[in-house]
């Protein structure tokens, strides 16, 4: 079934110059790019896209991290693509992602695990309301 979903190359990942690769592996996965923005988070915005997250411990961190510089947000589609597109990011905790997963191959953090996916149809309409409104 063809559908959209949304990634976000996160701080950590713009940083240590990972967009290029990442969108590589998308598109050779055969999804197509629809939207594409480089941004900074206000409070407001990450308060509000993280807003499923705000009673656990990790909110405060969470909001400080996706706010500390500037992402890639992009809207792709394709086969699939919300499912698909988590199993290509890999795990929350980096560390015990599964290699070839884009955690997996890049990174060891938690709060710092570079990529964020929207995990269902409804987190993404959520989400692309926030980023690209
Ligand atoms: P995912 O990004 O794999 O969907 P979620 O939705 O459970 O993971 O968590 C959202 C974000 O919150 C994660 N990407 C990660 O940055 C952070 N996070 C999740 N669990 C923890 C935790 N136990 N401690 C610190 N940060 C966390």
């Amino acid at each position: 079934m063809t559908e959209q979903s949304l990634f976000i190359v996160k701080p950590d990942g713009v940083e240590r110059k990972l967009i290029g690769q990442i969108l590589t592996r998308f598109e050779n996965k055969g999804f197509k790019l629809v939207k594409l923005k480089m941004f900074t988070f206000t409070k407001e915005m990450a308060e509000e896209f993280y807003s499923v997250h705000n009673s656990r411990p990790f909110f405060k961190e969470l909001v400080s991290f996706i706010t500390s510089g500037r992402v890639v947000a992009a809207v792709i589609e394709g086969t699939n693509a919300v499912a698909t597109t988590r199993l290509m990011i890999g795990s929350t905790k980096s560390f015990e992602a599964i290699p070839g997963s884009i955690r997996g191959d890049f990174g060891l953090g938690l709060t710092d695990n570079i990529i964020h996916a929207s995990d269902s149809k409804e987190s993404f309409e959520k989400e692309v309301a926030v980023v690209f409104k």
